[in-house]
């Protein structure tokens, strides 16, 4: 520890903090617009700057080390005007049209415009080049309002291994965005929104549906039916101001029964559903391996519900592409059993249904118009809400959500099991994979006190586990003795060591989870503003939370995936299985 002043206040502190960390610590609070928690400082945007004895110039706070001795003076009337002049600057330079932005009471610009008193623009002068890209079905760019702090560029390059952004020009003229000022859907943009949850203002956003929803609600002719992605639960709670890791699930079905859905279901269903589709395509491709010794069968086998993931395999790792499990992610498994097997007991046709999506993910946007998603014979999936969405959509409907009362799913796609919520968390679908893999292939019951693989949750960015297979039943003896080698990894730079690790043939695996965004959906593009690792915590802890509530924990024990199989589907990987719920993918 060293001894440092602040505002002629004597503190302790470690010395391998910035100055900015080391002033919040002691209860102050600098505003930055570049600086991001858990990423390191770019000192892009100098609104933190602070005067430090001795020094000539304002130093910026997220990049200078403390030292001992230090004295740090945070709002002397230098320091506030420079941070003034610095914000006037922006604003002069913004196409900020704050009461049509989308973010207006939610922009970071904003807030520190009216913390710092600031009522008009001093200077106007020219405006950045404006342009929007709206080429993406998921996001939409509008390069006016971008005040370039660059934190996109981080999440982008860094975070996703992508680098689908980055600065480009000089000075005033500088922009951020593709090469050469291309559109998103020119690039390898893998569409998951990472860059919106982190723009500080309206630059980069969901492309939204709200209005097409709407359209829908109103419209007699249709029976619209929302599913809810397992991750919304744990966090939709923080638009309506709770804390992080709230748990919501009961007010969430009573606002969307508000909002005037005709039924009112859960992806968690299909997510159960997943977990009997995919794990016997495991232990078909085990089989293939190990009995046929089929040195042909493409292992590891990956999940594929991520579509983030699908879409950066395709574009980097195509060689991967028949390692990705056949099973739809979860999102369009639901669309296309509610356009057929509800549609079947509504007596209505596929037409008739529209499907919203409501996920934490932008990508899910994406993903529901790939042209292979329409099994049901019609789109599976209409029109996809993210959690922010979703929020704007029970506010200007009037809706008090905080003191409603909680609702139930209705049957027979909303019940679902414990192992269905862990989707939601990094590790969570391998988690839930097991569970009802080792049930099926030992025939004994794990103890529900006894059902977290430690080893692949948590935020470490790759984990792994394995799990010998001993005492199998007559028709699993196949893998009697083998060594169940597993991965998860989250955040696509981790998914791009781990896929080079299998490459080199570093590492071998017999099943690899990759969920896009950093802790898995919780950490989603499309969940609420803003998300640092002590927030995705506080969110896996609440799904953990749901998982250890439910009587029903494991996806196999379902009774209505029962029902959907003795009803309609038949068996896992039958024919109609197959049809509806598998697809593959192409470069
Ligand atoms: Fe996810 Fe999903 S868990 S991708 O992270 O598998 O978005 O929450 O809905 O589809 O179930 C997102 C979250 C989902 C899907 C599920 C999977």
């Amino acid at each position: 520890m060293i001894t440092v002043t602040i505002n002629n206040q004597k503190c302790e502190v470690d010395e391998s903090l910035s100055v900015l960390e080391a002033t919040r610590k002691a209860g102050i609070n600098i505003p930055t617009l570049c600086k991001m928690e858990d990423h390191p400082a770019t000192g892009a945007c100098r609104l933190c700057v602070v005067e430090v004895e001795g020094a000539r110039n304002l130093q910026a706070a997220c990049s200078t080390p403390v030292f001992e001795g230090m004295e740090i003076r945070t709002r002397t009337r230098r320091v506030r005007e420079a941070r003034k002049t610095l914000v006037e600057l922006l604003l002069s330079e913004h196409c900020g049209e704050c009461q049509t932005c989308v973010r207006n009471g939610d922009c970071e610009l904003q807030d520190v415009a009216r913390e710092m008193g600031i009522r008009e623009i001093r200077y106007p002068g020219e405006r950045c080049a404006g342009g929007i890209d709206d080429s993406t079905p998921a996001l939409t760019r509008d390069s006016g309002k971008c005040i370039k702090c660059r934190r996109c560029v981080t999440v982008c390059g860094e975070v996703q291994g992508v680098g689908a952004l980055f600065p480009q020009g000089r000075g005033f003229s500088t922009r951020i965005g593709p090469a050469f000022t291309m559109d998103l859907d020119d690039v390898p943009c893998v569409q998951c929104g990472q860059c919106a949850a982190v723009c500080p203002v309206g630059a980069i956003n969901e492309r939204s549906h709200q209005e097409e929803v709407w359209a829908a609600l109103q419209d007699p002719g249709q029976h619209v039916v929302v599913q809810t992605a397992p991750a919304i639960r744990a966090a939709l709670g923080e638009c309506f101001n709770y804390e992080p890791g709230t748990l919501v699930t009961g007010k969430m079905t009573t606002a969307l029964r508000k909002l005037g859905f005709d039924s009112v279901f859960d992806t968690n269903f299909t997510a159960d559903l997943t977990i009997m589709e995919e794990g016997t395509e495991l232990l078909t491709r085990l089989k293939r391996l190990v009995v046929e010794k089929d040195e042909a069968v493409s292992l590891p086998m990956f999940t594929s519900c991520s579509p983030g993931w699908i879409r950066f395999a395709e574009y980097f790792y195509p060689e991967f592409l028949p390692n990705i499990s056949t099973c739809k992610s979860p999102q369009q498994m639901f669309g296309s059993v509610a356009k057929t097997y509800y549609a079947g007991k509504l007596g209505k046709k596929a037409e008739e249904i529209t499907v919203v999506s409501v996920m934490p993910c932008t990508a899910k946007k994406y993903e529901a118009q790939r042209p292979e998603m329409n099994d049901s014979g019609v789109r599976d999936v209409d029109f996809v809400l993210t959690t922010r969405e979703l929020a704007e959509m029970i506010k200007s409907a009037g809706i008090d959500f905080r003191n409603l009362d909680d609702g139930e799913m209705d049957a027979p796609m909303g019940l679902s099991s414990g192992a269905a919520d862990i989707f939601a968390n990094t590790g969570g679908v391998m988690e839930a994979a097991i569970r009802t893999a080792y049930e099926l292939v030992t025939g004994r019951e794990l103890p529900l006190e006894n059902l977290h693989v430690e080893a692949v949750a948590g935020l470490e960015g790759i984990k792994e586990a394995s799990l010998k297979l001993e005492n199998c039943q007559p028709d699993w003896a196949f893998l009697e003795g083998v060594d169940l080698k597993v991965a998860a990894a989250h955040g696509l730079s981790n998914a791009r060591k781990l896929l080079e690790a299998l490459r080199s043939g570093l590492k071998e695996y017999h099943f690899v989870e990759v969920m896009t965004c950093p802790g898995g959906c919780i950490g989603g593009g499309g969940q609420p503003r803003y998300t640092d690792d002590s927030v995705r915590l506080k969110r896996m802890h609440a799904i953990f939370q749901e998982d250890e509530g439910k009587v029903l924990r494991k996806s196999h024990n379902n009774p209505q995936i029962a029902q959907i199989y003795s009803e309609f589907l038949g068996a896992p990987l039958g024919d109609r299985s197959h049809h509806l719920l598998h697809t593959h993918y192409t470069a």
